[in-house]
C-alpha cells in the first residue's frame, strides 16, 4: 500500500486548548505524526495539486481567513495562537466584519482549535496528502493511506473546529467525483462524530456519509451525530449515524460496523474513503471506547471485505505512545 505524508504538516504546533475550563497542552501535536511515521516506515511526499481541489469543498473567503487569521491576530497585538471567544448564534444574520475576533467567531465553532503560525501551511499539505492518496486509488491501487495532520472531519465548508481546518476526507471525495466517480462513500470510524463531513454532504445524494462514534448526548461535538440525522433533500437517506456508549469494546463495535458496511454496499458505492481515528483505543486520553491494538486489523479486514477501492485518511488518536502501533495494525488489515 502506498503511504503519503508531507513533513510540512509538522509546522502546525498550537500551544494550548481550552479543555474542560482549563488551558491544557494541545492534544493534537506534531508528536502524533512522528509516532505514526516511526511505525509505518517510509512515506511518499505528495505532489502539489494546488488550491482548486480545496475550493471544491471550501469557499475562498474561508481559505483567506485561514491564511491570514494568525497574522491578523498578531497585528491586533495578541500573544500566542489565534482563538475565538465570541460566536454568532445560529440563524442570526450573517455579517462580514473585519475584526479578527469577529472573524474567528464567524469561521469556527469551538475553543479547542487555535490558528498558529504554521497552521495554514500544515493544513494545505495535509489536504495535498489526501489528494495524492486519492490519485493513487483512482489510478487503480486498491488502497492508499494519507497521513493527514491536522485532522479534517470536524471542519465544515466554512468553519474550523475539533482540531480540524480543512476537511481532507471531503476534499478526497470531491476529487473522486471530479474524476468521474458517481457514488462515493465516507466511512468515519473516528471516536468523535464527523460533523464537518456530514454538513458538507448533508443535502447531497452522491456522497454517502456513515459514521460510528460516541453518543453525542455525552460527547463532543454534541450538536451533530444523533441517529435522527439522516440527510435532507437529494441527500435524504444518505447519512447514517451509529452512536455507541462509553466503554464500547470491539465485540460491541463490530455489529455497528457491519451495519455501516451493509449500507455502503447497498448504495452501490464505487469508491470508499475511510476517516480513520485511533481515538477509539482503550488508552486514549480524551475518549471513552475500549478497542485494543489487536482489534484494528479485524476492523480493517471487515472494511476491506467490501472489496472497494479505498482511501484511508488519518483523523484523530491521542494516545501518542500507542498511536503508531494502532495505525500500523489498522493498515495491516488491508
Ligand atoms: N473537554 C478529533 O479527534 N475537544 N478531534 C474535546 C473535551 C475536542 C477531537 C474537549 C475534541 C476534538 C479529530
Ligand atoms: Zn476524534
Amino acid at each position: 500500500m502506498r503511504l503519503f505524508f508531507d513533513s510540512r504538516q509538522l509546522e502546525h504546533d498550537p500551544s494550548q486548548e481550552l479543555h474542560n475550563g482549563a488551558w491544557m497542552a494541545h492534544s493534537e501535536h506534531p508528536g502524533r505524526t512522528r509516532s505514526i511515521v516511526a511505525a509505518i516506515g517510509a512515506t511518499e511526499t505528495p505532489r502539489d495539486f494546488g488550491e482548486a481541489p480545496l475550493l471544491r469543498v471550501h469557499p475562498s473567503d474561508y481559505l483567506d481567513f485561514l491564511k491570514t487569521a494568525h497574522s491578523d491576530w498578531q497585528a491586533a497585538g495578541r500573544p500566542g495562537n489565534a482563538i475565538g471567544y465570541t460566536w454568532p448564534v445560529v440563524a442570526r444574520r450573517p455579517l462580514n466584519l473585519s475584526r479578527i475576533d469577529a472573524r474567528l467567531g464567524q469561521y469556527s465553532y469551538d475553543a479547542a482549535t487555535p490558528v498558529a503560525a504554521g497552521t495554514w501551511t500544515a493544513a494545505y499539505w495535509g489536504a495535498q496528502t489526501a489528494l495524492a492518496a486519492t490519485e493513487a486509488v483512482l489510478g487503480g491501487d486498491r488502497t492508499a493511506f494519507a497521513l493527514c495532520r491536522p485532522p479534517g472531519h470536524h471542519a465544515g465548508a466554512d468553519y474550523l473546529g475539533g482540531y480540524c481546518y480543512l476537511n481532507n476526507a471531503a476534499i478526497a471525495a470531491e476529487a473522486a467525483l471530479a474524476a468521474g466517480r458517481t457514488r462515493v462513500a465516507v466511512l468515519d470510524v473516528d471516536y468523535h462524530h464527523g460533523n464537518g463531513t456530514q454538513d458538507i454532504f448533508y443535502e447531497r445524494g452522491d456522497v454517502l456519509f456513515v459514521s460510528i462514534h460516541a453518543d453525542p448526548s455525552t460527547d463532543y461535538p454534541f450538536y451533530w451525530g444523533h441517529k435522527d440525522e439522516t440527510g435532507e433533500g437529494a441527500g435524504a437517506g444518505a447519512t447514517l449515524n451509529l452512536a455507541l456508549p462509553h466503554g464500547t469494546n470491539f465485540a460491541a463495535y463490530r455489529p455497528a460496523l457491519a451495519k455501516a458496511l451493509d449500507r455502503i454496499a447497498a448504495l452501490g458505492t464505487e469508491l470508499l474513503i475511510v476517516s480513520y481515528g485511533a481515538d477509539t483505543f482503550v488508552g486514549d486520553p480524551i475518549s471513552h471506547f475500549a478497542l485494543e491494538t489487536t482489534d484494528y486489523p479485524l476492523m480493517a479486514g471487515d472494511i476491506a471485505a467490501l472489496g472497494l477501492p479505498t482511501v484511508i485518511v488519518m483523523e484523530g488518536g491521542y494516545a501518542t505512545g500507542a498511536l503508531g502501533a494502532n495505525v500500523a495494525a489498522f493498515l495491516s488489515g488491508f
